[in-house]
């Protein structure tokens, strides 16, 4: 498969698995799994195109475990805008963090915070090229804000980092925001 159709598929994927499992009929877990077989169904795709996703994924995405009672279930390992509970544990985060987005969004984000929007969570990278690539997604001008994590989980605020390294918050008062 090329790079395009690798895209393609993973981006089928995290609708299936993130924001409209019915509409492929499937039904995920509490946890956010579904069983490999069904997404291949639901998806209409083989085993190798999966494989290939899962594999190559720039950011692993997709977790694929096998359960206790022998069935391999896969789940996005962040990203979410459906309820499920991922069973995250509280983790340290470093003393920054950063979030990227389009400049359009800066003032507003400064008057008022990061809001978690659709999702669970305001997602917040681990270093800045990472998040000039997660906000370039937006198109336009790139703007990069520094997150003070060690401030925020000083004063109380709860971080988590997903199974690919995203870390993960409630929300970033302006108090702990500093602009491009
Ligand atoms: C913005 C991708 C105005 C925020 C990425 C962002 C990430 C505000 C947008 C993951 C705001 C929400 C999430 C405020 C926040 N005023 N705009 N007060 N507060 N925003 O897509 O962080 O590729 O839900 O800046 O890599 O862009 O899908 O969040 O631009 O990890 O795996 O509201 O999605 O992962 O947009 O991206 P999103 P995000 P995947």
């Amino acid at each position: 498969m090329d790079q395009r159709a690798l895209v393609r598929l993973s981006k089928r994927m995290s609708l299936a698995l993130r924001h409209q499992p019915d509409q492929f009929g499937l039904t995920l877990d509490r946890g956010g799994w579904v069983p490999v077989d069904d997404l291949l169904t639901g998806l209409g795709i083989d085993r190798a195109a999966l494989e290939a996703v899962v594999a190559d994924n720039d950011k692993q995405r997709f977790a694929v475990e096998r359960g206790d009672d022998g069935v391999e279930r896969i789940r996005a390992s962040q990203g979410h805008s459906i309820p499920v509970d991922l069973g995250l544990t509280p983790a340290v985060p470093p003393d920054r963090l950063y979030h990227g987005t389009s400049r359009d969004a800066l003032d507003s984000i400064l008057d008022t915070g990061l809001h978690r929007g659709a999702r669970h969570h305001v997602h917040l990278s681990a270093d800045v090229p990472t998040a000039r690539r997660v906000g370039s997604r937006r198109g336009g001008e790139v703007v990069v804000l520094t997150v003070d994590a060690a401030g925020m989980a000083g004063d109380g605020h709860v971080f988590y980092r997903s199974a690919n390294g995203v870390w993960l918050t409630d929300a970033v008062p302006t108090a702990y925001l500093t602009g491009p």
